[in-house]
């Protein structure tokens, strides 16, 4: 399959001002009529033909100016028609089959309801059309369709008119005001209900706000419809942002590739990101789905009212908006868990990415299939990318900024070099060095030293950016690190100070210090690098207890286990060392179980141990399974030796009401202090989480619960897991919990499992959740993945080769976890690889699942 360039841009030759459609619904027979008025682009090289995208379909009619004409032809999957003059109208009938449609691309069934997924190229699917960001049309779209299956029709914009034939047919007039791209084109056919609300905007305007699921799921959408609220709410307060439409629909749908989408006017969900209640969604998906919901609204301003130019262009939207949402998250569910949550999804997803064969820049250069490049590169550290310029500017002036751009372009179809533009002009920075951070992949390494001599302290930094495929040579970038000189006796500090790093090598220095300070470094984040230094353990000790900033506390103690672990897994540790590591680590633990300045949620972020593939990330050609078994030793000391405090901990979190003040706190703790006990004394933990399963009035403590019992093997195990599934038999979200917990048990057995669930009659290939539910989780179990003997890799590549035909998306989405090859040992390397090579040589793949396997082995 031929390669895309981003400098091979060029402007359609056409416009599409305008585009009527109209829809005879059948699930299995749909038919399309499209209507465009298509006019000359003056800023376009002229052509005598328009070029209309599709993909394996042929239109039934067309008509040229209301004449039907021949005169047209295909060019692959396109559309060629000529068009001698400067204005005409189109019109092309085409026919599809919603109910075939298994990749979730186009108009698809799912759940006995019709939708669409247009973002990225799904547009082509329905109808011929221009299916690219950059052409922009006011859409009116009439459908109809069998009341009795379909009696709720949406689209985007405003309902026009509505109402029932007397041969049983419902129908809609629907019209979008705004211009845009065919990407965020909706429509939704189904037996629906509402949960309604109104929104009244900082301008007075009533916004009619519904939250439209299946029946049995209404009474769990208030916490949607409120999250809905409060990003509205939100935008207008830190962005200065309204809603423009009277309208704002959202539809949870159960058959859905992504999260869900932002379509003007009618998002579309993923049922995961809608439905919640106490006694079936935790506390994290309650955070989840505030978040979504805040993303695809926000996306209202950043992705709709301004587009991308191209898809090359994708951060623009969605750097931008993950920005916003986590923005919006840190001030509703608290700044500085939010903040480590954060930082913790880009070292688990994104760094990875960054040192890997799939490593491309937030604006990538070229692609095969567009939907491969929804990465946590484009949208993770994309969002750091702007941070960055937040950080740099400041929030004010950062407002002042994205003010200007949002005035500027909009209406407009923009690139990422227009956003940096607008924040230079508007918030008066310089970002001309700044741009390579578009330009160049690769997560920059720092290396730090702090010397002291007399009263004076210098910090020097040396940048390096590591060679990625296609990028051997880099530049320095400008690296904003924000840093405080502590006291180390008694942690205090005179202020932080913001420095710049912008060239390879840097050095800082600071008066006034009678002693060697403490280097807190990279508060915040604030740059999406790796830091490296020799640091003391008892500095480490010291940050990890004291230092103000809590992001820092946090990273202090991951550098303190990363070190220690990262020694013992390479066998290079001797007792002494070991025996020093663990002392110092299980007082650090003890000053985070006892300090009572600290709330739970956040101690509950410090109690987690850095995740494997974070571990992984730190070691040449690692072994997965001695990684992971270190770091289980390290939880079972730490239980052992802090047992007493553990206990303590566990009774006074067990106290507090499910709605108690604290409480979301509480339960977070209880269940680490249940895996900690489960690698120290399983027989205990066994006890305790089946106490804690039976006694839990949510999920959140009974999720906990489960999943320590997952991994030990006892007979509290196989009870609790059919009392799961037989108490939420029928409840799709809830049974996808229960298909991962046991795809990410610490169990021996892990594979066997995940192989007989795969046979269980609740699994299918169709459905992208459960495929994820029990593949991705198995795929993000270390010990079992990486199995000696290859079988974990086997079990993905034969998942991919199954799911290929039918949900090319999501199989493709698979391919990482085989790619990282090369970062581990010669033995399961070369299975890997050989794992690989067999999916490539069975032909017939799809553009998206060809492209990574191509990327992954070169
Ligand atoms: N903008 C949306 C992207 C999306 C998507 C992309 C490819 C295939 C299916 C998809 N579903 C949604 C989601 C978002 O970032 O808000
Ligand atoms: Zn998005």
């Amino acid at each position: 399959p031929s390669i895309i360039f981003r400098k091979d841009y060029q402007p359609f030759a056409w416009r599409v001002p305008e585009i009527a459609l109209d829809f005879v619904l059948g699930a299995e027979d749909t038919r399309v009529t499209s209507t465009m008025q298509v006019e000359r682009n003056p800023d376009a090289a002229a052509s005598d033909t328009i070029r209309l995208n599709g993909d394996g379909q042929e239109p039934v009619s067309i008509k040229v100016d209301g004449e039907a004409t021949n005169s047209w032809s295909m060019d692959g999957d396109d559309l060629i028609i000529p068009l001698p003059g400067s204005n005409h109208e189109l019109e092309i009938v085409t026919k599809i089959n919603p109910a075939a449609n298994t990749q979730l691309e186009g108009l698809y069934a799912s759940n006995g309801m019709l939708c669409t997924q247009c973002e990225a190229e799904g547009f082509r699917r329905i109808t011929f059309f221009p299916d690219r960001p950059d052409v922009l049309s006011v859409y009116s779209v009439s459908m109809r369709g069998p009341k009795d299956q379909f009696p709720v029709l949406l689209c985007n914009g405003n309902e026009v008119a509505s109402g029932e034939t007397d041969d049983g047919m419902r129908w809609a007039d629907w019209h979008d005001p705004w211009p845009k791209p065919s990407y965020l084109f909706a429509l939704v056919a189904g037996d629906l209900v509402a949960n309604s609300g109104t929104f009244t905007t900082m301008n007075g305007r009533e916004v009619t706000l519904n939250i439209w699921v299946r029946e049995e799921d209404l009474a769990r959408t208030d916490h949607a419809l409120e999250s809905l609220r409060k990003s509205m709410k939100w935008d207008e307060e830190a962005f200065g942002r309204e809603y423009d439409l009277d309208l704002y629909n959202i539809v949870a749908v159960s058959d859905f590739n992504m999260g869900a989408m932002e379509n003007k006017g009618l998002n579309v969900f993923n049922t995961k990101y809608v439905l919640a209640d106490k006694e079936t969604a935790t506390d994290a998906d309650f955070d989840a789905i505030e978040g979504v919901i805040g993303h695809e609204y926000f996306h209202n301003w950043s992705g709709n009212r301004i587009t991308c130019r191209d898809w090359f262009q994708l951060s623009l939207k969605e750097g931008f908006t993950v920005l916003r949402d986590q923005l919006f998250s840190q001030d509703m569910q608290g700044e500085a868990v939010k903040r480590i949550e954060d930082v913790r999804i880009l070292r688990a997803a994104q760094f990875p990415e960054d040192s890997g064969p799939l490593a491309h820049p937030i604006r990538p250069d070229s692609y095969r299939e567009i939907s491969n490049f929804y990465t946590a590169t484009v949208y993770n550290k994309g969002a750091e990318v702007i941070r960055m310029m937040r950080t740099m500017a400041g929030p004010q002036k950062f407002r002042e900024g994205t003010d200007l751009y949002f005035d500027r372009h909009d209406g407009e179809a923009a690139t990422c070099e227009d956003f940096v533009k607008a924040i230079e002009d508007g918030a008066g920075l310089d970002l001309e060095q700044f741009r390579l951070w578009y330009r160049q992949a690769g997560t920059p390494r720092v290396e730090v030293s702090l010397t002291h001599q007399g009263e004076t302290v210098t910090l020097t930094l040396k940048q390096h950016v590591p060679a990625t495929p296609g990028q051997p040579d880099k530049k320095p970038m400008p690296i904003p690190l924000r840093i405080a000189l502590l006291d180390r006796e008694t942690g205090a500090h005179d202020g932080e100070q913001l420095v710049m790093l912008d060239a390879a090598e840097k050095s800082f220095t600071f008066q006034g210090f009678a002693s060697k300070p403490v280097l807190s470094i990279n508060r915040g984040f604030t740059a999406p690098v790796t830091i490296q230094r020799e640091i003391d353990r008892d500095e480490l000790v010291l940050l990890a207890a004291r230092d103000d900033d809590p992001f820092a506390r946090y990273e202090a103690m991951q550098e303190l286990v990363v070190g220690h672990l990262v020694a013992a897994a390479k066998g290079d540790l001797p007792d002494e060392a070991r025996a020093a590591g663990e002392a110092a680590i299980t007082e650090a633990m003890r000053a985070i179980l006892t300090d009572t300045s600290l709330d739970d949620a956040m101690r509950g972020e410090l109690l987690i141990l850095p995740s494997v593939t974070y571990l992984l990330e730190q070691v040449e050609k690692a072994d997965p399974v001695s990684i992971s078994e270190e770091r289980e030793g390290l939880k079972a000391m730490l239980g052992q030796r802090l047992a007493s405090e553990f206990h303590a901990l566990y009774d006074r979190a067990e106290k507090i009401p499910y709605d108690g003040e604290g409480a979301r706190g509480a339960r977070k703790v209880k269940t680490q202090v249940l895996a900690y006990a489960a690698a120290s004394d399983p027989e205990k933990a066994a006890e305790l989480a089946a106490y804690q399963y039976d006694k839990a009035d949510n999920m959140t403590d009974r999720q906990g619960a489960l999943m320590v019992l997952c991994g030990l093997d006892t007979a509290e195990r196989t009870h609790k897991l059919l009392d799961f599934y037989n108490r939420y038999r029928g409840n799709a979200l809830v049974i996808d919990k229960w298909f991962t917990l046991q795809a990410l048990s610490l169990h021996p057995h892990a594979l066997e499992h995940v192989q007989a669930l795969a046979d269980h009659s609740d699994f299918t290939l169709k459905n992208p959740n459960r495929v994820r539910s029990l593949y991705m989780a198995f795929a993000g179990n270390p010990q079992a993945f990486h199995r000696a003997d290859g079988e974990g890799y086997r079990m993905i590549a034969d998942l991919i080769l199954a799911l290929d035909p039918i949900n090319p998306q999501t199989a493709a989405r698979f391919v990482p976890s085989l790619g990282r090859w090369r970062k581990i040992e010669e033995g399961r390397s070369k299975l890997m690889r050989e794992q690989l090579e067999r999916i490539r040589d069975a032909g017939n793949l799809s553009r998206d699942t060809y492209e990574q396997v191509a990327r992954s082995l070169d």
